[in-house]
């Protein structure tokens, strides 16, 4: 996959080129260009913002500079890029995005500082490409760029040959296509005991399948606790008797086929 950065701070991508990302990035498995939108810029302070028409606080980043930036980095006749603006007025970004996004040959990150970019960029860039605006979540952050970071990575880690071992992506929270959406529960690794505190004897049972109950009991609570609104969204005909003991226990019954009609 290629992926072209478009920021007026290039440098806050170096952690791209460290541990998971960096190694697919020498293994030509991922193709990073990052691109300062300066470049594009052609008075003598190689301006990129303006005051906002309508008033208001702080600054629009120009159309021109974007305008040459997205001609040049998704040329008409080229192989079209997907472009994918953060900001914190976009669609949500999910794992089912992560996946679409993982299987497109290119993408092409628009960062913008928060107050944004002047609205004509995207509205013409989408005569010409898809166009993506796209939240991290109910927050604000100062601009783009550390959003760029968490995209690219939740992306480039789906890709073919990034991780090692591929069954680590089918069980993580989110993965689409799993039944459903339940966080992950604890994890331990050695030794045994550990500040007087043992892991759970059912880890050291050698019975996988009373190993796997218990997984799935201790993610169906942890996610009763931290993420209530993802039990309501579970499909009722995937919930075994025990699930929904554990749900009833964890403060979340849920209607089973003897309550419902
Ligand atoms: Cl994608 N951008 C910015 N600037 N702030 C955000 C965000 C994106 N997602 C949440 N907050």
């Amino acid at each position: 996959m290629r992926i072209d950065i478009v920021s007026i701070f290039p440098e806050y991508f170096a952690p791209l080129e460290v541990s998971l990302l960096g190694k697919a990035r020498r293994n030509g498995l991922l193709d990073v260009h990052l691109h300062d939108l300066r470049e594009w810029a052609h008075d003598r302070h190689r301006t990129v913002d303006d005051t906002p028409y309508g008033g208001g606080p702080g600054m629009v980043m120009k159309p021109e500079p974007w305008g040459e930036a997205l001609d040049t980095l998704a040329p008409a006749g080229g192989e079209v890029p997907r472009l994918v603006v953060p900001t914190p007025s976009g669609r949500p970004f999910t794992q089912a995005l992560a996946t679409r996004y993982a299987a497109e040959p290119r993408l092409l990150f628009a960062c913008g500082r928060y107050e944004g970019i002047d609205s004509r960029v995207v509205e013409e860039a989408r005569t010409r490409m898809p166009v993506d605006e796209v939240s991290l979540g109910d927050f604000v952050l100062a601009g783009g760029e550390v959003a760029v970071l968490v995209m690219v990575e939740a992306v480039g880690r789906l890709l073919p040959g990034v991780l090692g071992n591929a069954d680590s992506v089918a069980d993580d929270s989110f993965a689409p296509g799993a039944m459903e959406s339940l966080l992950e529960g604890p994890v331990y690794t050695k030794p045994p005991v550990w500040r007087e505190r043992p892991i759970p004897d059912i880890l050291l049972s050698g019975h996988h399948g009373a190993i796997a109950r218990w997984r799935r009991d201790e993610a169906l609570r942890r996610t009763a606790r931290n993420r209530p609104e993802l039990l309501a969204r579970l499909d009722p005909d995937a919930l075994d008797a025990h699930d929904r003991k554990v749900l009833a226990e964890a403060g979340f019954p849920v209607r089973g086929e003897d309550m419902a009609h």
